[in-house]
């Protein structure tokens, strides 16, 4: 007996990264002679695909979950797929983290937990021969009553290469090319699972269990020679949470695939030799979790990090491989963090654009997910979490989030710095004492009456709407202002 399934994973419109996650369950389905289609779309098609179902009526319906905004047009459209019939699954790191809350929502009828791969296939079977659920491990679910029961966990895939992504399911793999240094076909892949460390904030200690599993070189090489072959592919940007979980057989793999790459690194990694390594290799950019200035901040999130490292590291880029960009990612809001502390991070990102002309620094306001480390002390602190799934889906790295982070303040300060230290943007003259006042509010930590963004946002809607002032927006934004277009995808007029 054969399934026809449906596997969705709904983004928003700046997000262009493969979904992985779906694109291996569908290999697992299609290894046993099951149907499948992919839908990566933005969650405003959501009906669009609802309608598909209609038509198609497939036997189960999955869709891949991450804590915000996504999980909108996913329940939407889980409420409206329910409403026709079909079984509904969800899985991902979001249901992952909290089963029996996703199961809360009615829509929702299964959850997957965890790598989903071989627990689809047995969910599969025991749906289309009518047995009971009760022995899938991995599987959560309602029963006749509506009580819901968590199966015991399924133990990770002992071999990650059993499963691989059907790319070919994808239908325009294109639209997945970044742009990464001069090369401008770049394509995710994500060559390992899990990552050693521990940081508070993070899913991995909770979903991972600290466990780090790479593929196989040849598994590797074989999928970058398919994308190669059939698509040009000229640069990898490796997705993986942790690429450099060990060491130096990663540096190997990375030489073997012999493409120019980017991906994750480790402030401690970044000694001279190593950024020599990653120059000779090709390295084109790489993201660093910062997270924060302050010394006490990184112990009471377990980074295992010292605070003079991230300096230390950037300057070591700066200085033998300026070419490389840094995305330097910081989180605003951790729970012990003191006002004089978030100063450090706010003064750090500041000499970290001085040090290094191609430093990015964003910064996250702190979000709690359940059963991560940090969980316990945000809800000693006061947070309380939301008390269903369309209450998740309103958390949002850009603001505040936690009682000790004003909503406000938070969406001002991650837009100042989208503005000055991720899209690092530059005015026109004309522009300078707007720059000149964003600069001042961040070295003041002043975040309060942001009267020059409700303005701009005003205007900025006034121009939408009025097409010869649209046009010329279109025309002099460019000009106006040099901002790093690779970091802000959106329009002009969004870096400004
Ligand atoms: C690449 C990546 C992205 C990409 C693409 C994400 C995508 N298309 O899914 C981009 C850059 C767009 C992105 C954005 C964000 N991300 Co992200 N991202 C990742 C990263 C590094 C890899 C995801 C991935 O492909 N994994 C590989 C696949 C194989 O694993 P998987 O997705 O977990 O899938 C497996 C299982 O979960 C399960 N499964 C997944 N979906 C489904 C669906 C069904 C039906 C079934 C049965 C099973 C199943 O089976 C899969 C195979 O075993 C993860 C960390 C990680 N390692 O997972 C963070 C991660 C998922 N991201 C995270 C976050 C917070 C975000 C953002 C909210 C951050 C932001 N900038 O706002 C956004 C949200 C984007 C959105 N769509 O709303 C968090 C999520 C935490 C949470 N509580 O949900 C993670 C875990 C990072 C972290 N360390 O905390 N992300
Ligand atoms: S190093 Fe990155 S992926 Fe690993 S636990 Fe820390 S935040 Fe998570």
């Amino acid at each position: 007996m054969s399934a026809h399934v449906f596997l969705i994973n709904f983004r928003n419109h700046r997000d262009m990264y493969p979904p992985f996650g779906i694109m291996y369950v569908a290999d697992a389905l299609m290894q046993q002679g099951h149907r499948v289609r992919i839908f990566h779309e933005t969650g405003d098609k959501w009906r669009d695909v609802v309608r598909l179902v209609r038509d198609e009526r497939p036997d189960w319906v999955g869709f891949s979950t991450i804590t915000g905004p996504q999980l909108r047009p996913t329940i939407e459209a889980t409420r409206a797929v329910k409403a026709l019939g079909a079984p509904t699954v969800w899985g991902g790191v979001h249901a992952t983290i909290m089963p029996e809350e996703a199961l809360k929502e009615e829509s929702v009828d299964f959850v997957i937990v965890n790598e989903g791969e071989i627990t689809a296939q047995e969910f599969t079977a025991a749906l289309l021969e009518g047995r009971g659920f009760e022995n899938v491990l991995g599987l959560a679910w309602r029963d006749q009553d509506g009580q819901p029961h968590i199966n015991p966990p399924r133990p990770f895939i002992t071999n990650l290469d059993d499963f691989r992504p059907r790319w070919e399911l994808l239908p325009d793999i294109p639209a997945y090319f970044l742009q990464s240094g001069p090369y401008q076909r770049a394509i995710p892949v994500y060559i390992s699972r899990g990552c050693p460390f521990r940081c508070g904030f993070c899913y991995n200690e909770v979903v991972m269990k600290r466990t780090w599993r790479p593929h196989s070189q040849a598994f590797v090489l074989e999928q970058v020679r398919w994308l190669q072959d059939h698509y040009g592919i000229d640069a990898v940007d490796y997705a993986d949470d942790y690429l450099f979980g060990r060491i130096k057989a990663m540096q190997r793999m990375v030489e073997a695939v012999a493409l120019p790459w980017s991906g994750q690194v480790r402030v401690q990694l970044l000694k001279p030799e190593f950024v020599q390594w990653m120059s000779d290799t090709g390295c084109q950019w790489v993201n660093i979790g910062a997270e924060s200035g302050s010394q006490a901040v990184l112990d009471s999130i377990a980074k295992d990090q010292k605070a003079w490292m991230i300096e230390w590291g950037v300057r070591n880029l700066a200085e033998y491989a300026p070419h490389i960009e840094a995305n330097l990612s910081f989180i605003i809001g951790l729970p012990a963090e003191t006002p004089a502390e978030r100063r450090d991070t706010l003064d750090l990102i500041e000499r970290l654009c001085e040090i290094h002309p191609n430093a990015r620094c964003s910064i996250s306001i702190y979000m709690p997910y359940p059963g991560t480390p940090l969980w316990p002390d945000a809800l000693a602190r006061g947070y309380q979490p939301p008390q269903s799934q369309m209450g998740w889906s309103e958390f949002d790295i850009h603001k505040g989030n936690t009682p000790w982070v004003d909503e406000t303040e938070g969406r001002i300060m991650s837009e100042i710095c989208d503005i000055l230290f991720v899209g690092r943007s530059q005015g026109h003259w004309l522009l300078k004492p707007y720059y000149g006042l964003l600069r001042w509010r961040w070295r003041k930590g002043f975040f309060k009456w942001y009267v020059e963004g409700a303005l701009k946002t005003k205007g900025g809607q006034l121009v939408e709407r009025i097409g010869f002032l649209r046009a010329l927006r279109d025309k002099l934004a460019p000009r106006l202002v040099r901002y790093n277009a690779n970091t802000h995808r959106g329009p002009a007029a969004e870096a400004i």
